[in-house]
């Protein structure tokens, strides 16, 4: 028997090391709208969101934050949720990778692999970037991450590895045989380029840091955190459960239908999770689908940028829809896109308050007050204006259907909207007005047909239009008269079925036009925020320091900078923002060892642990401190500087000291409080 329709849509889980930002919501809000229309396209639906919360990279944040890594998890993974709700995202349920049913269905996995075969232990020496949680193929000790550009760190350590190397030729073949598994086309090019080019095996587990699931029977090792995120794609439909219910929700709806990312995460999800899959003998999903990003002045909106600009602000301005119906609308999916807050103005304007909402407020009140509000009878004899309207409606439909399928959700609106600007413009020349002041029963008749149109096209751009701006599109369908838009089914949408004489709601403005003051009062928010510590990516540790010096200027540009230049001179002094500062890392440190530098009289070499890692750092202050008391004390450090050398060795941080008189003695800062190692100095 045919298992029922069903349509499994997942986001990527989003690492809980920082806020949400509106790259994180476009994402969630693309798979929404989807899942949406799917709903009302008779699917049985099931839309997966959730957060990623082991690694080290979040134990070092939580470290960072001063508390332990899982209330740093709740905290974080709560804002998530919050701002999925006010977003209104439909999501059925959200995963956190340290839920038991997680961490039991990750287990399960690790050992399904182990019985197949597919794992074995083995020695890890090589870098890893801790920023992207990834082994990469760097030169040597504090080379470069290809990815980001961070230094990578060293790790050498037994490990458990994944035979990745043994599924070259299957991922191969399916690249091959099914060509829709990686969208759009551009990134299956690279993915196949990328596997072509030989896959070594990969480490899945870890030694040095704690914060992970453990290896079944072997505890001292937790799995790599990329098997666990990915894991959550089937552990949050019940696989790894023993209850019958959960066994069949898993056979239900896995595979997934689609896995929605971003770009950058593309191999994570194309090579190994359907390698993972195929060593578990489990049902690979069926797309991958990869979107580019939201782009802020030009670069990536990221919160190690500081560039990003948070939903929150649009809501608490705007309201969800109009970011919703921004982000689809305006963005090419697949392609990166812009944001800024006059663009998203200007949209919501022409397209909602000028668009929409004008031929519903001009429609409903229209029906409300020549026809007592009943949706009134249209005549038999209709215009070759009429008929266009009717015959366009039946072409937007189909229309829409088709792109939104090929994920062209902005054509697909641009597809609605086209109707909703002839019907607009079929209003003013057909001038309902004029015709409701003209005596006689054709002007009546003619009068009804028109407005029969409108409130007709209405309908059907709104029910369209639902997945994207719900809220206000259940509105409008009240409006029209109609019940529960969401149980609306899309798929027998088509001309003539407003009922005549259904009788409409009350008549209120969906979309209140927004002037200039709004687009001043959210770049004023966002100032506010990214300059207070409450946006701040604090806990957004900078692992091993090195920003670019593009990444530099980009802040320096981001969308405080942006706000402030137009509504403020320039100030020509050397002052600098509490941003600039907040770059700064600067921490508590311990040192460990302290030795002179041979050939170098100035020279200390230094270990200190800054409560993450210990540090080597070369620091020219021999000549006012002897080494060996130097040990047991408390210093400050400057964690974020670029690494340099100093005599051939490598000084990774830079220990801050007042520097007196003319020779520039130096004398270490300290604390005559006790203070923890790694604290975090603002
Ligand atoms: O990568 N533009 O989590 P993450 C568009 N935990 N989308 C953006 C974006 C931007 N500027 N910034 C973020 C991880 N995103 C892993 C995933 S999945 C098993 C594990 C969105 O918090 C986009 O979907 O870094 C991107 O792929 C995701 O957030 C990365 O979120």
């Amino acid at each position: 028997m045919d298992k029922p329709a069903k349509f499994y849509i997942t986001t990527p889980i989003y690492y809980v090391n920082a806020r949400p930002h509106i790259g994180h919501t476009y994402t969630t809000v693309v798979c929404d709208a989807i899942a949406r229309r799917q709903r009302m396209m008779g699917m049985d639906t099931f839309f997966l969101t959730g957060t990623d919360e082991h690694g080290q990279k979040i134990e070092r944040s939580a470290t960072a934050a001063g508390c332990s890594p899982q209330e740093f998890a709740d905290r974080i993974s709560a804002e998530f949720r919050q701002l999925w709700d006010r977003m209104n995202l439909s999501y059925d349920d959200f995963i956190r990778t340290t839920e038991p049913r997680h961490i039991r269905g990750m287990q399960a996995l690790f050992t399904r692999l182990q019985e197949r075969g597919y794992i074995y232990k083995g020695s890890y020496s090589g870098q890893y970037c801790v920023f992207d949680e990834l082994y990469v193929d760097a030169a040597g000790p504090g080379a470069p991450c290809p990815e980001c550009g961070r230094p990578t760190e060293t790790v050498q350590e037994e490990n458990y590895f994944f035979k990745l190397s043994a599924m070259e030729e299957r991922l191969l073949k399916l690249y091959a045989e099914q060509p829709d598994f990686i969208r759009p086309e551009a990134r299956r090019n690279e993915v196949v380029a990328f596997v072509r080019s030989g896959l070594r095996d990969l480490s899945v587990s870890r030694t040095t840091f704690k914060w992970g699931i453990p290896v079944p029977g072997d505890p001292k090792h937790v799995i790599y955190v990329w098997l666990d995120a990915l894991a959550n794609y089937i552990t949050a439909i019940g696989f790894g459960s023993d209850n019958p219910a959960d066994k069949k929700k898993f056979e239900h709806y896995w595979p997934a239908d689609v896995h929605m990312v971003g770009k950058e995460i593309v191999r994570f999800h194309c090579v190994y999770w359907p390698a993972f899959l195929m060593a578990a003998e489990l049902p690979l999903p069926k797309a991958i689908v990869a979107h580019g990003w939201l782009l802020f002045e030009e670069s990536k909106m990221s919160k190690s940028r500081g560039n990003i600009v948070r939903s929150e602000t649009i809501l608490d301005n705007l309201g969800a829809d109009p970011l919703r119906y921004f982000l689809l609308r305006e963005i090419v999916f697949g392609s990166d896109g812009s944001f800024s807050f006059d663009a998203l103005v200007e949209r919501f304007n022409a397209d909602l308050a000028n668009g929409l909402g004008n031929l519903s407020s001009r429609t409903l009140s229209m029906i409300s007050r020549y026809f007592e509000g009943e949706i009134p009878y249209p005549s038999q004899e209709r215009s070759a204006d009429d008929e266009a309207i009717a015959a366009l409606a039946g072409k937007t439909i189909s229309d829409f259907h088709a792109q939104f399928e090929q994920f062209q959700f902005s054509r697909a609106l641009e597809t609605a909207w086209g109707l909703v600007s002839a019907v607009n413009k079929y209003i003013v020349e057909n001038e309902p007005w004029a015709l409701a002041e003209q005596p006689g029963q054709d002007a009546r008749a003619r009068l009804a047909t028109v407005l029969y149109t409108a409130a007709e096209a209405l309908r059907i751009v709104t029910a369209l239009a639902y997945p994207v701006i719900p809220e206000s599109t259940a509105r409008i369908w009240r409006q029209l008269g109609l019940s529960d838009i969401e149980k609306f089914d899309l798929r027998q949408l088509s001309w003539g079925q407003l009922q005549l004489g259904t009788k409409i709601g009350k008549v209120e403005p969906v979309f209140p036009r927004a002037d200039k003051s709004t687009i001043e009062r959210m770049q004023q928010m966002e100032q506010e925020r990214s300059s207070s510590t409450e946006s701040k990516p604090a806990t957004d540790v900078s692992v091993g320091g090195a920003q670019t010096g593009q990444s530099a200027r980009q802040a320096a540009t981001g969308p405080a900078a942006s706000a402030s230049a137009e509504t403020k001179p320039a100030v020509a002094d050397s002052r600098i923002t509490i941003d600039d500062f907040l770059k700064v890392e600067l921490r508590v440190g311990e040192v460990k060892v302290a030795e002179k530098v041979k050939g170098a009289d100035k020279l200390l070499r230094m270990e200190v642990d800054i409560g993450t890692e210990v540090r080597q750092i070369v620091a020219g202050i021999a000549k006012a401190y002897e080494p060996e008391k130097l040990v047991g004390r408390k210093v400050v450090i400057v964690a974020n500087l670029q690494p340099r050398k100093l005599r051939g060795l490598e000084s990774q941080g830079m220990i801050v000291a007042a520097s007196l008189g003319d020779d520039g003695t130096p004398v270490l800062a300290g604390f005559l409080e006790d203070v923890p190692v790694g604290a975090k100095l603002k």
